[in-house]
């Protein structure tokens, strides 16, 4: 699939007023991931705002893409320093938003291919399964690795997971190797 076209929609603070009529693609996961870089680099374009520092998407945000599906980039978990108040107020916001929208066609779970998943990693890809969403793992800076140990780190996220490898896809913002492959899934969501 080629982007011929992305532009911001809007942000949601709340599930009252999102977009219902357009096809849904959602990226989830921990804060500071790199969701909205991830997003950035399928789109090749700064589009999504990113930070160095955990917590910069706050609310649901949606991107137009090629005028026919939207991008939903959602605010990460396990941002303690937010407070437990907000904390729990954007895990209420991402549970909702995957329980009310009929239009999600798959589910991005990201995690960073130097970390163990933590439990909220595991209670999503829970989750996801149980409710039989469609998703697909992307295990983000593989850059930060060695090449060599790329295979190692995969391995030790999918055991965590209890899941095979295959299921897992490493992802480099700046080698972008796997780019053509997850559009190739995006199209094949739909
Ligand atoms: N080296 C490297 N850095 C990355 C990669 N992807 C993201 N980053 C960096 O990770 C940091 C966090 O990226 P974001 O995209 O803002 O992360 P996020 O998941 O959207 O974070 P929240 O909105 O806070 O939940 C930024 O400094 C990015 O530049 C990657 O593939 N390689
Ligand atoms: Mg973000």
């Amino acid at each position: 699939m080629k982007i011929k076209s992305a532009k911001f929609k809007l942000s949601a603070v709340s599930l009252k007023n999102i977009p219902n009529d357009l096809p849904e693609i959602a990226f989830v996961g921990r804060s500071n991931v790199g969701k909205s870089s991830f997003i950035n680099s399928l789109l090749s374009q700064k589009i999504a705002r990113t930070s160095t520092t955990p917590g910069r998407t706050r609310l649901i945000n949606y991107f137009l893409i090629n005028e026919s599906f939207y991008f939903v980039d959602l605010p990460g978990y396990g941002f303690h320093s937010a407070g437990k108040q907000n904390e729990k107020l954007w895990a209420t916001l991402i549970e909702d938003y995957l329980n009310s929208s009929n239009n999600i066609k798959r589910i991005f779970l990201l995690v960073d291919i130097r970390h163990i998943p933590t439990e909220q990693d595991k209670q999503m890809l829970m989750y996801l399964s149980y409710t039989a969403k469609p998703f697909t793992i992307i295990a983000t800076k593989c850059d930060k690795v060695a090449k060599s140990k790329v295979n190692i780190y995969i391995k030790k996220i999918a055991d965590a997971f209890c899941i095979t490898t295959a299921s897992i896809i490493p992802y480099s913002i700046q080698k972008q190797g796997a780019r053509e492959q997850i559009l190739d899934i995006i199209e094949k969501s739909m």
